[in-house]
């Protein structure tokens, strides 16, 4: 049953925050999966998220495969193109990069990925995607050719998701950027989240569960944790 997008939605309406750890199948480490798989059910987190700017999906099926026979949590796919899409996946976080203009990320890619998709049973998931600026140049912004928005201009980065939520996104992410220097700040998060009704999905440089909490104390309702974690197994337990 397709649920995902349910059970969140139902979380948010509880007040029960939710927890994304992000695997770019670029940077895993094969010989170090059962660590990780070990790590991943000892930590707090309620989903798993794949996906990467660059990753070209080789072996993508046989790595959800292996990884979901252990781990009994909802898979999302997180795509940075057409090529990451797998069918041993629960959903997709099928994006849109509303901060950019670049037409590709607007809707090139979602157009190729149609055919793909329709062989697929995933949950699909529209989420506006706002890349936020976090002092470097990110993976996405140099994949995307898009400059990301103001990180000082909160009313604009609101602006730009009530219109995500206008077009029907279902979920909007705010995205420093993976290993960003600075995450989204806790104002835009804030602001934000008080002036949508859709779930919010904040992510990109979040290095402490501290920072883990005062995302979910400012409004997100669904925090995502790929560098931090990546670098340290443990960062749960710390
Ligand atoms: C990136 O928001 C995610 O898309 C996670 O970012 O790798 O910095 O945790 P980090």
């Amino acid at each position: 049953m397709k649920n995902i997008y349910h059970q969140i939605l139902n979380s948010k309406a509880k007040g029960e925050k939710l927890l994304a750890i992000l695997l770019d199948p670029d940077k895993l480490a094969v010989e170090n999966l059962l660590d990780l798989i070990q790590k991943i059910n000892q930590s707090p987190a309620t989903h798993i998220f794949v996906g990467g700017s660059s990753f070209d999906g080789t072996h993508l099926d046989e790595l959800i495969t292996d990884l979901k026979a252990k781990i009994n949590l909802p898979f999302l796919l997180f795509p940075g193109n057409p090529s990451q899409i797998s069918n041993k996946a629960d959903g997709i976080l099928f994006l849109t990069l509303l901060s950019g203009r670049n037409p590709d990320y607007l809707i090139e890619h979602q157009v190729n990925a149609v055919p793909i998709l329709k062989k697929t049973n995933l949950e699909i998931i529209s989420t506006g995607y706002i890349l936020i600026e976090s002092g470097n140049e990110t993976s996405v912004e140099r994949v995307s050719k898009t400059k990301p928005l103001d990180r000082n201009n909160h009313n604009y980065a609101l602006q730009t998701a009530q219109a995500g939520e206008f077009i029907g996104n279902k979920l909007i992410y705010l995205e420093a950027g993976s290993g960003a220097k600075l995450p989204v700040p806790q104002q835009m998060i804030a602001l934000v989240s008080q002036n949508i009704t859709i779930p919010l999905i904040v992510g990109g440089g979040i290095r402490s569960l501290q920072e883990i909490q005062n995302c979910f104390k400012s409004g997100a309702d669904l925090v995502v944790i790929g560098t931090a974690f990546e670098k340290d197994t443990n960062f749960f337990n710390s």
